[in-house]
């Protein structure tokens, strides 16, 4: 029996908009400020995008790259430095305006039009998610729900935070397709049973996804009959 597609889930970071990069300047821009000569570069930035959250990001760094410094920066000294990345990343996306990938907006639109819920589950931080959807899209009038960092346990691959998405839209997973852009995003959805398409961005490409639907190189053409025909593979 195949189940009626009734949500689609998307990421942010990477999914929505190519927002890394301004995170990336960010967080540099932040350390530069505190004396810290810690420079993220994009190799680097890459490697570190697999631990999701911007204060789990900094303590990983810490950790793995400055060990000799982890007792100078318990977990409220990240905070700390985290609460100043956030205005900084603010600022970047309004100076520079950050756009929607291609084809998103489209099917956000179509997906509305032929009655689909619609949710976000990132694990970025709430003023960032209100940052971009004020900035593309006049506001967060098209989504149902909006999951994010401060909204789960714990961050990506942990389902936390799709699961919360799912309750508050009220829907089983089988009724939901999850579009994102990470191998941490893809296991995150598949953990709360959601079946995933991956549209690659631009700090994935060489990431392998078992398990997705699909992976795509963006939503340009894809259409909501696409959406539907992978959602009904998932349910055979
Ligand atoms: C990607 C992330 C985020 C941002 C940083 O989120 O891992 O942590 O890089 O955001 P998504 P914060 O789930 O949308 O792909 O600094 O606000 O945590
Ligand atoms: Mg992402």
């Amino acid at each position: 029996m195949t189940v009626a597609l009734r949500a689609l889930i998307f990421d942010l970071d990477g999914t929505l908009a190519e927002t890394e990069e301004a995170h990336r300047q960010a967080f540099n821009a932040t350390f530069a400020a505190h004396g810290l000569d810690w420079d993220w570069d994009v190799p680097l930035y890459g490697e570190l995008l697999r631990v999701a959250g911007g204060k789990e990001r900094i303590a990983h760094y810490v950790h793995h790259h400055r060990p000799e410094l982890v007792d100078q920066f318990p977990w409220e000294r990240v905070a700390t430095l985290h609460a100043e990345k956030t205005p900084r990343y603010l600022e970047m996306v309004a100076a520079r305006g950050v756009p929607l990938r291609p084809g998103v907006e489209r099917l956000l639109r179509a997906a509305r039009a032929d009655g689909l819920k619609l949710a976000i589950a990132t694990t970025t931080s709430r003023p960032n998610v209100a940052a971009l959807l004020d900035s593309t899209l006049g506001g967060a009038g098209l989504f149902d729900v909006i999951g994010c960092g401060e909204d789960a346990e714990a961050k990506k691959p942990d389902p936390a935070v799709y699961r919360v998405v799912l309750e508050r839209l009220g829907l089983p997973a089988a009724d939901c397709l999850a579009i994102e852009d990470s191998v941490i995003g893809l296991r995150s959805a598949g953990g709360a049973g959601i079946a995933t398409v991956i549209t690659r961005s631009a700090y994935g490409l060489d990431d392998v996804y078992d398990g997705a639907l699909a992976v795509l190189d963006s939503l340009e053409s894809v259409t909501l009959d696409d959406l539907r025909g992978w959602h009904g593979r998932a349910g055979a």
